[in-house]
């Protein structure tokens, strides 16, 4: 097989122009090298970067790549945790992978939808009477209290553990306090959701037994033996965190009502129509950046080779917005998943390829259904103006959101 050279960013490092261009930082190289593969530094090592649809493709062969030493530290010590599913390859994540899936299913997103729906109603009572309420922040308590009924965890404090969790998602790519806040917060957090594992399996604390916390505590891994108490505390966090990150899409997808009002006149319950809205939101704004793994062994594909060990990042808010992969990426056109084919690889706002064997989100269902929840809620529940505020998001801060985080007022509720 014949050898071609990957092109090639020339230069010591590159991770200062990642933080200076952001989410666009390899869409920006795939246009200008006219490839969806290239090479780079980053973090002072050799990292390839990949897009398009045969990029995610090939991203997710199990065979080729692997996560174990993959993330940057700071990713693990904030967002993931130690010892967490997305750090682990082989058999041992499709057991711990099957852990989480099998708590996904239909009649436990139905319960999760109820509670979603609950704490809407609760919440949206109390801001009748307020001037103004901060969305983002709001959505979160809605969703911290959901979270943790649905996963059997006791809240024993709803405000810091509530900060807790936005700590650990705001903070991986932060610099300085923000930064050590997370590892604080992540710090704090295992130790909670550990003890209350602790108390599970002394019989002291009987949580629902479909819940996370009980599934979890009592998980055997593919040696047969429990989880150590901090790793299942890691991954019971791993439902609890990323259902608060949701807010994110949550001030997103208020944004996209005020943004494109003509959608929102469309949104009707049972038609489809809030489920392609959510689609779209996921597809549009940016969220999580890039996948990262490491190549298994030395391959060849494309005529590139590929050498053990080398970073490897798939271009997860690229391929949203690849020109050849949508048309007119950069409209939002919730009517473009009308005929959408359900590829694995095009869309992949929360990871791509199969949920059993790779690292795809485990709880895409969760996100999508929560969403669906909250903009039915916003659009055909609630009334309410958005006073003028900057709304503009950053396409460098990440995670990024609306500045002002959606401050709403006149809040009223319609039945
Ligand atoms: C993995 C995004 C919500 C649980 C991932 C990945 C992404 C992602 C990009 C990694 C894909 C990869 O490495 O190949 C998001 C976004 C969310 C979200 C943007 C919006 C808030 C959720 C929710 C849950 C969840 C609600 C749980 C209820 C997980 C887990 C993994 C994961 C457990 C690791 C899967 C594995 O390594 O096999 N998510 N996610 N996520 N997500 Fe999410
Ligand atoms: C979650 O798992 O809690 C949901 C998603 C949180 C996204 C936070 C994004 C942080 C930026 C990470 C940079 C990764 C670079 C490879």
């Amino acid at each position: 097989m014949s050898e071609t050279s990957m092109p090639k960013e020339e230069g010591l490092d590159h991770s200062l122009a990642f933080l200076r261009e952001g989410y666009e930082f390899i869409l920006h190289r795939r246009k200008s090298f006219q490839s969806n593969i290239f090479e780079t530094t980053l973090l002072g090592k050799k990292a390839i970067c990949i897009g398009g649809r045969k990029g995610a493709e090939l991203f997710y062969d199990p065979d080729k790549f692997i996560r174990a030493g993959a993330a940057p530290n700071r990713l693990v010590k904030t967002l993931f945790g130690e010892g967490a599913v997305q750090t682990l390859d082989g058999e041992r994540h499709r057991n711990r992978k099957g852990m989480f899936m099998s708590i996904m299913t239909r009649t436990q997103l139905q319960k999760l939808d109820q509670l979603i729906q609950r704490e809407w109603e609760k919440a949206s009572k109390q801001w009748e009477q307020a001037d103004q309420i901060n969305l983002y922040e709001e959505s979160q308590y809605i969703l911290m209290r959901a979270a943790c009924a649905w996963a059997g965890v006791p809240l024993d404090d709803e405000q810091k553990r509530t900060e807790q969790m936005r700590h650990l998602f705001e903070s991986p790519a932060a610099l300085g306090p923000d930064y050590w806040q997370g590892r604080t917060s992540r710090s704090g957090a295992d130790q909670w959701i550990a003890d209350l594992v602790q108390q599970v399996r002394n019989g002291e604390l009987h949580p629902v037994r479909e819940g996370a916390l009980y599934v979890f505590s009592w998980h055997r891994d593919s040696d047969g033996e429990l989880l150590p108490e901090k790793v299942a505390a890691v991954e019971v966090l791993n439902i609890i965190r990323p259902i608060v990150a949701i807010s994110i899409f949550i001030a997103f997808s208020a944004l996209a009502l005020h943004q494109f009002p003509q959608e929102k006149g469309r949104l009707q319950k049972g038609d489809g129509s809030i489920h392609r809205f959510v689609q779209e939101v996921r597809r549009f704004y940016p969220f999580f950046p890039a996948a990262i793994a490491k190549v298994k062994e030395d391959f060849h594909w494309e005529g590139y080779r590929f050498q053990e060990g080398m970073l490897t990042l798939l271009d997860i808010y690229g391929n949203n917005h690849d020109p050849h992969l949508w048309e007119q990426p950069d409209l939002f056109q919730p009517d473009r998943f009308l005929d959408w084919d359900e590829s694995p690889f095009d869309f992949i706002p929360q990871g791509g390829g199969d949920f059993h064997m790779g690292h795809r989100c485990a709880g895409e269902w969760v996100t999508i259904q929560v969403m669906e929840v909250s903009v039915d809620f916003l659009v055909n529940r609630l009334q309410y103006k958005v006073p003028n505020q900057d709304l503009s998001y950053s396409h460098t801060s990440m995670p990024t959101m609306p500045k002002s985080q959606m401050i709403l007022t006149d809040i009223q509720k319609v039945i």
